[in-house]
């Protein structure tokens, strides 16, 4: 079923030029259709062409059900049942069982790394890595990210010290964080915001000059590339979150990959509360183990990785087609001569644009369309940064900027051209002011 109209000022690309084959049927070698998570309510699609079609002006909301920022990818039912089903059989549950071992070869030889040392979530493998690097005092990460970055340092108790990013990356400005070295600093954690590469290059020239410890919070970014090498071996190690909501989920996850040897084998004693075999504690530990059958839905994912990013950048394009001509409002862009998982649709709001980004998601979530004001207002801005460093704020323009501005739209497998060109009528409507 097609949106309905054409609104102006959002062009052709709104109506009904660019159709984009229905989904989410991808089929396998197994004669299996891939079921994915079911596509939202296609009866109550409509294009939105005044402001009087507006939810929040009196219409029903253009979806009959909620449609979220970070609803999983999830591969072949059937493999993945299989599999659960066998790990019943087997009675091994956790405790680095075969499936665990299994997915960390994989992901190792997908990453072109040597070591992935799998855990049970990102925060804990971000927790983790800090602690096997030894980190302490100050740590230079960005304020524009996920709070669980910043949380895994002050957790330990070693003060995470934000520096400002380059807004046209939304990854730390390696300027900024050469600003922020102090004789306390041991190190540096970047991120790949929104899975595009941090400036690798530079962030790596600061820490060998300054004899800091280099990692990165790669969460976003499994499956995407710099210079063409997959993100995972940059830095001392990189830190991957699996969660539901990440492009590639094993329910909850997370993993550190690293080259180094000896990193690898102090994580791995870590994440299994020190343990060397049966009642010998050699180092201290704690929980951060990989349950088998996370394992298996990781593995289960990874052999439909193409489809989701197939999916992904199908929605990412005609998101771009179809906001392309709404003016005041950009898409953040990847570069095509890397890989990218396209998990993010990321908008930025102009301030010329006539309705502010927090009316823009009232309007939308009015429409059950839940964008998101990711990572708005900042780690700075949230407690207890914000009362432990409440003046953050003036050496972070950018960051405060760039927060203000932007809105995450949803994407995935629950929606298809239709539903993004009645998403992106909606902004079209909101572009002409009179809300
Ligand atoms: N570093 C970075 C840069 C990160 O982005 C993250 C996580 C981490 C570290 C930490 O990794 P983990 O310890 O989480 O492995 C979500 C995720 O919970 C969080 O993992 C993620 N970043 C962050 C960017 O997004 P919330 O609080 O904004 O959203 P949440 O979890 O409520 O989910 C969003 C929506 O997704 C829900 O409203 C509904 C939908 N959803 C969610 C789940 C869990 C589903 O449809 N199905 C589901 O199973 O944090």
């Amino acid at each position: 079923m097609k949106a309905k109209g054409v609104v102006t000022g959002l062009g052709a690309a709104v109506g009904a030029s660019h159709d984009l084959p229905k989904q989410p049927s991808v089929g396998n070698s197994e004669g299996d259709a891939m079921k994915l998570v079911k596509e939202v309510a296609a009866t109550s699609y409509k294009a939105a062409r005044s402001a009087a079609d507006l939810s929040i002006n009196g219409a029903p909301p253009m979806f009959a059900e909620p449609i979220h920022v970070g609803r999983p990818n999830i591969g072949n039912h059937k493999r993945f049942l299989q599999r659960a089903s066998d790990i019943l059989d087997s009675g091994w549950l956790s405790n680095n069982g075969p499936i665990a071992q299994e997915f960390e070869q994989r992901i190792a030889a997908f990453l072109g790394v040597k070591h992935c040392v799998a855990m049970c979530n990102g925060t804990i493998a971000l927790e983790i890595a800090t602690r096997a690097l030894e980190l302490k005092g100050e740590v230079i990460v960005p304020s524009y990210t996920f709070i669980a970055t910043a949380h895994a340092l002050q957790w330990q108790e070693i003060t995470p010290i934000f520096a400002d990013i380059d807004p046209a990356t939304h990854n730390l400005d390696p300027a900024a964080v050469w600003r922020m070295i102090t004789p306390r600093t041991t190190g540096i954690v970047g991120v790949h915001l929104w899975g595009r590469a941090s400036h690798v290059q530079e962030l790596e020239a600061i820490a060998s000059e300054h004899k800091l410890r280099l990692m990165f919070d790669a969460s976003h970014g499994f499956g995407c590339s710099l210079d063409g090498q997959l993100v995972g071996g940059f830095g001392e190690c990189e830190v991957f979150s699996f969660h539901a909501t990440k492009f590639f989920n094993t329910f909850e996850g997370g993993a550190v990959v690293t080259n180094n040897d000896t990193l690898a084998e102090k994580m791995r004693l870590m994440r299994n509360f020190g343990f060397s075999g049966y009642d010998n504690v050699i180092y201290p530990g704690t929980n951060g183990k990989m349950t088998e059958i996370s394992a298996a839905m990781g593995l289960t994912n990874l052999e439909d990785l193409d489809d989701f990013v197939a999916i992904n950048r199908r929605n990412y394009q005609c998101y771009r087609d179809a906001i392309a001509s709404v003016p005041g409002l950009s898409l953040l862009q990847y570069n095509e001569s890397e890989r990218n998982n396209y998990q993010y649709v990321v908008v930025e709001v102009a301030p010329y644009f006539p309705v502010s980004r927090d009316r823009i998601v009232e309007v939308l979530h009015a429409e059950n369309v839940l964008a998101r004001k990711y990572f708005w207002p900042g780690c700075h801005n949230m407690e207890p940064y914000r009362s432990y460093y409440p003046h953050a704020g003036l050496v972070l323009p950018n960051t405060t900027r760039v927060a203000e501005r932007v809105v995450v739209l949803p994407t995935g497998s629950a929606l298809n051209a239709d539903a993004i060109r009645g998403i992106a009528s909606i902004l079209g409507v909101l572009a002409l002011g009179k809300v």
